[in-house]
């Protein structure tokens, strides 16, 4: 048979001039193409507002800080369409249920409060004051504090989210589930075991000092594009970028600065990757051992010849513990073993090892391409047990750089939403409120979805985002939701999450980032912190575009006014001034002293970082080097068995270049070049013509887990690409029917959305046509 030439055309750059011709689409089909203009200038500016695009941090150094992605997510916001009580008053629940993701979002911003009356199956009007008494009675009612569920999306700002956090304390529970258990979790986890604090130890800056810098399983030409200016700049002043990305992303290749006149005009683009490795989905950490390995075996050559070593010594006996072990631990590692698993060459992981030896300064930046594994933990300690080899962590121009990616779900951990918070961090809780706060853990999102499942929980409350299609195994997660007898979610678009009912249902709509936040004692700021722990305000600078919203923060003050009666807290006062809330941090956490005067400096504040000090707050006080063994098997090799005839293939999930998330932007992945469409399922042309498939054929996809359990989801458009043997991708969140719910991460409970194992045949419809 044979095969067809690829239908997508992939590009030769990314960034010029389609992005920001893309941007000013955007902007135009936002129907508010003046009021986004003024909007993007104010982006991640000073006295403007923190882009809601993703977390990367900038220099507010006067130039343009916004992005194509960036300029999407403003316009999206800042719409003019906006739906009320007569759309849906027209439309019932279940009839809204059959609309796609990307339908219910697009019909504009929510602009009132509204309840779900189950008698008509409609969302109706209610009152605020209505819509927080119903909340507090429902949740007076609960048996136990622990049946309640405060889930966070990484949006909502440190004022929000502080207050969100205490109110849950103090009415009593711990379950704080958030989208971060969804996304860096692993990061976090691996982090403090390793170095004793869960975040970066880099700063933007570095990325000017680098000699090498090592990206893992990230896309940022989509996710964080201000990112590539980084890269972009990095890689002209000649420092070595290395890749490691099951695909060809072309930003990583080869990308044009919009700022740049020549890259933007002409065809002309700077080479991004020194060397691209494109390793089997799930093989990062036998890769990285794999080059670890490389590193002992020359070093071992150039010592006994006399020659310097390669590795840092006096970092390693100063401030590391394990350092022994793990070597033996590698050396019992076979190359054979480190191939096999990581899909790459011994001599590619040589040079790469030659790479990084030849730096003094290495970053190691990642995303999801690491975290959403089953060994992601393993794999992130054995990153850095790579950089604590050559004494990489604390030096300018060096260090871990996991890169975040809502604009403030790194805040939301500092403020407290963490379902295992220190038993430290209670207690300055407890100090400031004056009263005693739960120590015993609670849910995580996956935690909170089973305890739904079994109806242990029975409220939920979402501060932003989208669970329902954002967590895994739809089927089962649309369960959960439909067994809550109140759901509340406060939101700015309508989403899935708004439409799995069981009992009661409040849409609380909220303020945006762009709008001007004006509470009783004037116009309020929000912060919030980027991924290197910079902590800046974000003060919004277009009217609201309806005056029933309110701020997040007044939710959730209101709710706690509502719900706990007697509160040694002035809920509604802080909710008139958000300085009062900066005031209370201030108080309680260290790092955030004189919070109010800090933020008033250009570009706020840095939080600082342990870690870069050689300030251990491990257990043990030191680095930990971690010896884990590779995983026996990666996930799909378990179930050879289990399918009988069929091929096993894993599938990551990942996104297109238009979505954010849960949200549709539209149907082009102008990166990869496919437009119109995202039911799209990329396949290696040999694979396919294995099992006499063509580019453009429809398949249907079922993932395998343990139990004889089968998940399946429709016609997927078969996409011929460069994808290595055995390994497949398609769109989040399509294919979330198919990741099993309890096929997660070692310790860090991420849903394994990178490593799914599936089976293909040829699709149902097609086959009766
Ligand atoms: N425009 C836009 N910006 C965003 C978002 C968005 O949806 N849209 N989302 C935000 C959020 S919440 C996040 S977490 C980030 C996500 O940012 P990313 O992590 O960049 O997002 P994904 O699309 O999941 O991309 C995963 C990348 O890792 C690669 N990959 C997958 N599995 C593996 C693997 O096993 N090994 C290796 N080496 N590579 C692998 C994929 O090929 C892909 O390039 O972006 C943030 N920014
Ligand atoms: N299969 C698969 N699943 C995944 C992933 C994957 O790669 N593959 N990625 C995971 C990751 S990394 C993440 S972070 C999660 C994302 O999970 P979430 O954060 O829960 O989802 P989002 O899609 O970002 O949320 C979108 C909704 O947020 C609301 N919203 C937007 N702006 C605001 C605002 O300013 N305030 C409030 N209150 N609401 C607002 C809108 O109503 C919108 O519908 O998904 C995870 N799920
Ligand atoms: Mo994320």
């Amino acid at each position: 048979m044979s095969i067809e030439t690829p239908k997508h055309n992939k590009p030769l750059k990314a960034g010029g001039l389609s992005s920001l011709k893309s941007t000013l689409k955007h902007i135009v089909q936002s129907q508010q193409p003046q009021t986004n203009i003024k909007n993007l200038l104010k982006a991640n500016q000073n006295k403007g507002f923190d882009c809601p695009g993703c977390a990367w941090g900038d220099q507010k150094d006067g130039l343009f800080q916004f992005c194509e992605n960036g300029a999407k997510a403003i316009a999206w916001e800042s719409t003019s369409k906006t739906i009320g009580r007569e759309f849906f008053a027209q439309h019932s629940v279940s009839s809204l249920m059959k609309q796609s993701d990307y339908w219910l979002e697009y019909q504009g911003r929510l602009i009132e409060p509204l309840s779900y009356n189950s008698d008509t199956d409609h969302y109706q009007p209610i009152s605020w004051q209505q819509a927080f008494e119903l909340i507090a009675s429902h949740l007076k009612n609960l048996e136990s504090p622990n049946q309640a569920e405060f889930y966070t999306s990484g949006r909502a700002s440190n004022e929000a989210s502080f207050l969100y956090q205490l109110f849950g304390r103090m009415y009593g529970t711990n379950n704080f589930p958030d989208c971060s258990n969804m996304c860096h979790e692993a990061s976090g986890v691996a982090l403090t075991t390793s170095i004793g604090v869960g975040k970066g130890t880099v700063v933007l800056d570095d990325f000017d000092h680098a000699d090498a810098i090592f990206v893992f399983g990230q896309n940022p030409g989509t996710n964080h594009p201000r990112m590539m200016n980084a890269l972009r700049k990095a890689a002209r002043a000649g420092c070595k970028i290395v890749t490691f990305n099951n695909l060809k992303e072309v930003a990583l290749e080869r990308f044009a600065s919009p700022q740049d006149p020549v890259e933007l005009l002409t065809s002309k683009a700077t080479e991004i990757s020194h060397a691209y490795f494109t390793p089997k989905l799930g093989g990062d950490m036998a890769a990285i051992r794999g080059i670890v390995k490389a590193i002992l075996e020359h070093d071992e050559q150039l010592t006994s010849s006399g020659s310097k070593t390669l590795l840092d010594i006096s970092f390693i006996d100063q401030h590391t513990e394990g350092f022994n072990h793990y070597i033996e631990q590698v050396k019992a590692t076979s190359w054979e073993k480190i191939t096999q698993q990581s899909g790459l060459e011994q001599q590619e992981l040589r040079q790469a090892a030659h790479i990084y030896c030849q730096a003094d300064k290495v970053i190691c930046t990642w995303a999801m391409g690491l975290t959403q594994h089953k060994h992601s933990v393993a794999t992130i300690q054995e990153l850095v047990n790579l950089q604590l080899l050559r004494g990489n962590i604390g030096k300018k121009g060096a260090g871990l750089c996991p890169v975040r990616g809502h604009s403030n779900v790194q805040g939301n951990r500092t403020m407290g939403i963490n379902e295992k918070p220190s038993n430290t961090f209670v207690d300055a809780m407890a100090q400031l409120v004056g009263q005693s706060l739960p120590y015993e853990h609670g849910h995580n999102t996956y935690h909170a979805i089973h305890a739904l499942l079994k109806k242990q929980s029975k409220v939920l409350v979402c501060l932003g985002g989208n669970i329902a299609a954002a967590a895994s195994d739809s089927e089962k997660t649309f369960q959960a939701l439909r067994n809550t007898e109140l759901n509340v979610q406060i939101s700015t678009k309508l989403n899935r999450s708004h439409l799995l009912i069981g009992k009661n249902a409040l849409i609380l709509p909220c303020l945006g980032r762009t709008e001007i936040d004006v509470q009783t004692t004037g116009e309020q700021k929000i912060t919030v912190e980027d991924t290197f722990s910079m902590v800046h305000a974000s003060q919004g600078n277009v009217p609201p575009i309806s005056n029933k919203l309110k701020s997040e923060t007044n939710i959730v003050a209101n709710i706690a006014h509502a719900t706990l009666k007697d509160s040694t807290v002035n809920w509604l006062s802080l909710a008139g001034d958000y300085q009062k809330i900066r005031d209370m941090i201030a108080q309680s956490l260290p790092a955030f002293a004189h919070f109010n005067e800090k933020i008033e400096q250009p570009g706020g504040f840095y939080l600082g970082n342990s870690a870069a000090d050689f300030n251990w707050l491990t257990t043990n006080s030191k680095a930990n080097f971690s010896s884990n063994e590779l995983p026996k098997q990666l996930i799909a090799e378990q179930f050879t068995e289990q399918v009988g005839t069929h091929k096993l293939f894993t599938l990551q999930s990942l996104r297109s270049h238009d979505q954010y998330n849960t949200t549709i932007y539209g149907m082009n992945d102008r990166y990869r070049g496919i437009s119109g469409k995202r039911n799209v399922l990329f396949i290696n042309a040999k694979d396919a013509q294995h099992q006499g498939f063509n580019d453009g054929d429809l398949v249907d996809i079922t993932s395998v887990w343990f139990n004889d359990e089968y998940r399946t989801v429709q016609n997927f458009e078969l996409c011929f690409y460069d994808i290595p043997r055995g390994n497949l991708a398609a769109y989040y969140p399509e294919t979330n029917p198919l990741v099993p719910l309890d096929s997660v991460g070692d310790k860090s409970y991420t849903p394994t959305s990178k490593a799914i194992a599936v089976y293909l045949e040829k699709s149902r419809d097609s086959r009766i046509i």
